[in-house]
């Protein structure tokens, strides 16, 4: 696949065919650039998993850490750095389980830091254990039994932590996602975007793609109001699709 030459660095990425995270990674690589961003200024932080990798694919300061502790790595970075666009990349097992309490006292201290998740409903890294999205009743490879926890909602999550840019976008729509990436980023505070990233080797198979574009529902055909928090509850307990868009933005302190 094709990246911008400007963000992108010479490494090979190690993903499997078909990962989700080979359209994330050329999707942030053009957003940074058509945003006019220069890599000297962006600095990318992740924890461990598939996912965690990609900040070893970009021509910028990169920190691929420890798992689940991204939020905390990058609040300090952002503090001793203000003037730097810190933005942290993890997996839906890195932000969701291990690095969910940090996730927590981030979004109450509202950095100035974008979080995108590439969420694949899978510990990929691990070769595919159930994660907190994966839903209910999924039969995974390294399980005897279908999944039986209930599952983690990325989007009810944020917005009842109180994040004040809740969106999601599929890996595959680049044009949408790289417009939401810029938003976010553009965002003053924290801001977040779940982005369905499929792992179509331990989650679904390359189906997972048509099945994802064929579902997905997006949030400007809805005339939805972005910044009605009682709407987007809403909205999101009526939707029976996946979601793609600006789900809520307010201006926070
Ligand atoms: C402290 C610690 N516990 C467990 C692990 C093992 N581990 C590595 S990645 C990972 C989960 C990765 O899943 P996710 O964050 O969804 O990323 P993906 O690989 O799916 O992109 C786990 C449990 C670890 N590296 N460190
Ligand atoms: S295991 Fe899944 S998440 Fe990891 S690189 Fe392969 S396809 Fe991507
Ligand atoms: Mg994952």
């Amino acid at each position: 696949m094709s990246s911008t030459p400007l963000f992108r660095n010479a490494t090979e990425p190690v993903w499997c065919d078909g990962c989700g995270d080979f359209h994330v990674l050329d999707g942030l690589c053009a957003a940074l650039e058509g945003m006019g961003r220069e890599p000297r200024n962006v600095a990318l932080v992740s924890g461990i998993g598939c996912s965690s990798r990609l900040p070893g694919y970009m021509e910028s300061h990169g920190f691929n850490s420890i798992h689940g502790r991204a939020l905390p790595i990058a609040s300090g970075l952002k503090l001793a750095r203000p003037e730097l666009t810190v933005i942290v990349t993890a997996g839906d097992g890195d932000i969701f389980s291990i690095g969910a309490t940090h996730l927590v006292h981030t979004v109450r201290r509202n950095p100035a830091i974008t979080l995108f998740v590439m969420d694949n409903g899978v510990y990929g890294l691990t070769k595919g254990q159930q994660s907190p999205t994966t839903p209910p009743g999924t039969q995974m490879r390294t399980a005897a039994q279908p999944v039986g926890d209930a599952s983690v909602d990325p989007l009810s999550l944020m917005l009842s932590l109180g994040c004040g840019f809740v969106a999601q976008a599929y890996a595959a729509d680049q044009p949408a996602m790289q417009q939401l990436m810029q938003q976010a980023i553009e965002y003053p505070g924290f801001s977040f975007v779940n982005i369905l990233s499929p792992c179509p080797v331990f989650r679904g198979g390359m189906g997972i793609y048509k099945e994802l574009r064929r579902s997905i529902s997006r949030i400007d055909d809805s005339g939805h109001d972005p910044a009605d928090l009682a709407a987007a509850h809403a909205l999101l307990a009526s939707a029976e699709a996946p979601l793609a868009g600006i789900l809520f933005r307010r201006d926070l302190p």
